[in-house]
Formats: C-alpha cells, sequence, structure tokens
C-alpha cells in the first residue's frame, strides 16, 4: 500500500488511480487512514453534496447518469457514488450501475464509484462521507451518492446530504408507500420518474397531497415534485436546475448545522463504542449485562467513565 499522503497528494493533483486506492484504503479502513481524515477534509473544496434515493427500480441510476450529462453540458466535472448495501456478495444491482454508467466511461470529467461492502469506517455512512471527501478533495462537484430508499443508514446518508432527491414512480404498490412516507421527509427535491409511463401525472398529484397533510408536523417549505423520463431525457434540465438551486438553501445555517450536529452525534456514538470496547473489561461487563448483573446503561456510563 502506498503512502497514504502521497495518494491524497495524486488524487488533489488530478490523478484518478490515486483516488481510486485512496477509496479502497478507506472502505478498508486501511491503518493510517484515520490520521490522515483531518488533511484529508482540509483538502475539500466545498463540492455540492447530492443524495438520490427512491425505492429499486424507480430509475435512479438512470437519472443520475442523464444528469451527469447534463452537468457536462454545463461544464462540471461530477462524482458519482453508488451505495448498495444490500447485497455485498450478488452484486446485479451494481453490475446494473456499472453498465448504465459506461455512458461516461470515457470521460475523464466524470469519476464513478461503487460502495457494496460496509465500510469499516463506522458503519455505512460514515465510510460514504469519508469517501465523498475524497471525491471532493479531487474536484468534482457536484458529487451524487445514489443509495437505496430502504434502510436506515441509507435514510441516514439522505438526511446527511446537503440536497436529497427521492425519486418515485407510477403505479408504485402498497409496500412502496410505507417507504415513501420515510423518504417524504428526507426529500428536498421529490421527482416521478418514468413520466413517459400511464399514471405519472396521477403520481405527483398523490405525492403533492402527501407533503401538504405533512407539513402541518414539519414547519418547511413542501419540496418541489417534478416529473422526469430519464430514458426519454425530458424534465432532467429542469432537475439539474432543482438541484443547482438548492445548493444555497442547503447552505444556510441552521441547515447545515443541523446536518452537523447529526453527523457529530454518529461520529461521537462510534469513537464512544469504539473506546470502550477495547478496554480490557469489555468482556466482562457483557457477561455482566447478560447475566442481568448490571442493567446496560449503567455499564455503559461505567466504560466510559
Ligand atoms: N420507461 C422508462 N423506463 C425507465 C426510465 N428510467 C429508468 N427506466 C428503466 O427502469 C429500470 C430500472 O432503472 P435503474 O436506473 O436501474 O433503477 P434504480 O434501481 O432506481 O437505480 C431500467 O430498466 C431502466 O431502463 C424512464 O424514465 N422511463
Ligand atoms: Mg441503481
Amino acid at each position: 500500500m502506498a503512502d497514504l499522503a502521497e495518494l491524497l497528494r495524486g488524487a488533489v493533483a488530478g490523478e484518478r488511480r490515486s483516488l481510486a486506492r485512496l477509496l479502497t484504503a478507506i472502505e478498508n479502513d486501511a491503518p493510517g487512514i484515520r490520521e490522515l481524515l483531518p488533511s484529508l477534509f482540509a483538502a475539500g473544496r466545498g463540492a455540492h453534496l447530492v443524495g438520490i434515493t427512491g425505492p429499486p427500480g424507480s430509475g435512479k441510476s438512470t437519472l443520475v447518469s442523464a444528469l451527469a450529462a447534463e452537468w457536462r453540458r454545463r461544464g462540471r466535472r461530477v462524482g458519482i457514488v453508488a451505495v448498495d448495501p444490500s447485497s455485498p456478495h450478488t452484486r446485479g444491482a451494481i453490475m446494473g450501475d456499472r453498465i448504465r454508467m459506461m455512458d461516461h466511461s470515457a470521460d475523464p470529467d466524470v469519476f464513478v464509484r461503487s460502495m457494496a461492502s460496509r465500510g469499516q469506517m463506522g458503519g455505512l455512512a460514515a465510510a460514504t462521507w469519508v469517501v465523498a471527501a475524497a471525491i471532493d478533495a479531487a474536484g468534482y462537484d457536484p458529487i451524487v451518492i445514489e443509495t437505496v430508499g430502504a434502510g436506515q443508514s441509507e435514510v441516514e446518508i439522505a438526511r446527511l446530504a446537503e440536497t436529497t432527491v427521492v425519486v418515485e414512480m407510477p403505479e408504485a404498490g402498497d409496500e412502496v408507500q410505507a417507504i415513501k412516507a420515510g423518504l417524504l421527509e428526507v426529500a428536498d427535491v421529490l421527482v416521478v420518474n418514468k413520466a413517459d409511463r400511464p399514471g405519472a401525472d396521477r403520481a405527483a398529484r398523490q405525492l403533492r397531497a402527501m407533503l401538504s397533510t405533512a407539513g402541518g408536523r414539519v414547519a418547511r417549505k413542501p419540496p418541489p415534485v417534478l416529473l422526469t423520463s430519464a430514458t426519454g431525457g425530458e424534465g432532467i434540465s429542469a432537475l439539474a436546475e432543482a438541484i443547482d438551486g438548492h445548493r444555497s438553501v442547503a447552505r444556510l445555517p441552521d441547515q447545515a448545522r443541523a446536518r452537523a450536529d447529526g453527523q457529530l452525534r454518529r461520529a461521537l456514538g462510534e469513537a464512544a463504542t469504539r473506546r470502550a470496547a477495547s478496554r480490557a473489561d469489555w468482556t466482562a461487563t457483557v457477561e455482566a449485562v447478560a447475566t442481568h448483573e448490571i442493567d446496560p446503561i449503567t455499564a455503559a456510563e461505567r466504560l466510559l467513565a
């Protein structure tokens, strides 16, 4: 393994191979990577972090590819991270993404990375953020993170993005409705993709109705609902506008603070757990909790004392 600081220098200088190797080191939590974090974040250029989530098959990868083409036309260098935590072994979804991203494989100004493994860095969400930081240091902006909007960590990734795009499609079944309710809360921009199919307008109306009822609970302006056809190219330019336009909103102090608060709480939990689990009395404490000698909350306080 090459010197990590050397890889970072190479990545910042625009060497894709250095960036790719640095990302592998991050995913593997390679020795020395934690020590590199301050200089990695210091090398950041402030790229717009865009989360794209939604049910499988809604067209997220196709949409990301179409958006990348749109941003390239606008002279942007685009970073893409495709997260597939559900299938570390069967990489079907990721292979599909790779094929769709082939459109950009000859373009040095589009950088695509797939993450299939659960990163060590304190979980997938943490690893994803460090990966995004490295791609930012390499000068890509925006950086799009695609996740399947089903599990906790995916929603968490979406929550920590500056701008979160939730992708739906027409004719979604009941189980998708449940996912939808949770996802609506994190959406800054909503997309009904596959607008070339029947029922798209109806789906958009339904979403707008759901958003206006949710509005009572969440004191904020409801996000826009846009119609796109990722395969046909309709609505892509308007979507890029909406995402770009949200950047300044996402950087209002309150919003930035709310994201930082979430990131810090999570990092704190990971750091405390790591520290406690490395203590000599960890195993004995686990045993004591297992046999009900001590409650877990008191045990945790003692481990941190
Ligand atoms: N008709 C139609 N099909 C689409 C559209 N966007 C994506 N698809 C298709 O939907 C399927 C799933 O797309 P994919 O991007 O892999 O979805 P993901 O799982 O959300 O990433 C593929 O067969 C795409 O070609 C669209 O706008 N219209
Ligand atoms: Mg996909």
